[in-house]
């Protein structure tokens, strides 16, 4: 039985005064009946697993470097996230890959690099409102899916994050419908690739523009393991509801 999880993704927001936030929401979620996970910017990794070292909030990183070290100024290693005390990074996430350009290949050298060193990979991907328009979802998904995610996943080392484009920070969310379509067939992907055994491991998370008023009906369906949620993690008091709803 794969246990839901709440991951919360801070994007570029958060100097030290945020942690208090964090602080808030571990002295909420004492004993919580899903894993809950924050990934604040890198500079706020450290002390954010200080203040997670006693309760049940998970730390994660929110990108990092196919290379195990070298001469890439500005960016930090998997190794170096672990040493930090996180377990889980996000890659792919769309911001990453329309800003950044990165490819599903960069992605997948990135997700290698981080299950070598043990950490949980996050992977996002999805659609534009033009593919969705030209009903080409599934098939991007496909690409991606494949493209994206290295042959070495355990199940319990990943967790896909299906994350439409058009529905990033804007308030629109897709319909239950659509959600669960998208989310069924990269179960029966991840099935076909990996067996049943490991596809049955993987979290499948839903984002973009999760809040406490859709959450519920997000969570509801089949084949939602929990949410990746940007803006609503900022604050406890926004996130703390979602993470009730699961
Ligand atoms: C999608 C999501 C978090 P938001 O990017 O990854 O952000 O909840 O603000 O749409």
């Amino acid at each position: 039985m794969r246990r839901k999880l709440a991951a919360g993704n801070w994007k570029m927001n958060g100097t030290g005064q945020a942690l208090s936030e964090l602080a808030d929401l571990a002295r909420a979620h004492p004993d919580p009946a899903c894993d809950i996970l924050i990934c604040p910017p890198a500079t706020l990794l450290h002390r954010a697993v200080q203040i997670s070292a006693d309760n049940a909030i998970n730390v994660g990183a929110q990108d990092c470097h196919a290379e195990a070290s070298g001469a890439h100024t500005g960016d930090i290693s998997a190794e170096m996230i672990l040493d930090a005390g996180a377990r889980h990074v996000i890659l792919g996430h769309s911001e990453r890959r329309q800003d950044h350009g990165e490819s599903d290949a960069a992605v997948c050298a990135k997700a290698q690099a981080a299950l070598n060193v043990g950490l949980t990979a996050i992977i996002c991907l999805g659609e534009t409102l033009a593919q969705r328009d030209a009903s080409a979802t599934l098939d991007i998904i496909a690409g991606q899916l494949s493209g994206s995610v290295p042959d070495a996943v355990t199940g319990e080392n990943l967790v896909i994050a299906y994350e439409p484009i058009w529905a990033i920070g804007s308030g629109r969310i897709p319909e239950p419908a659509q959600i669960g379509e998208v989310h069924g067939f990269l179960r029966a992907r991840l099935k076909e690739r990996f067996g049943a055994d490991i596809s049955d491991a993987v979290r499948l998370l839903y984002g973009g523009s999760v809040k406490p008023e859709n959450a519920a009906e997000i969570f509801a369906v089949p084949d939602v393991d929990g949410a990746l949620v940007g803006g609503a993690s900022l604050k406890a008091a926004e996130f703390s509801p979602i993470i009730a709803a699961l």
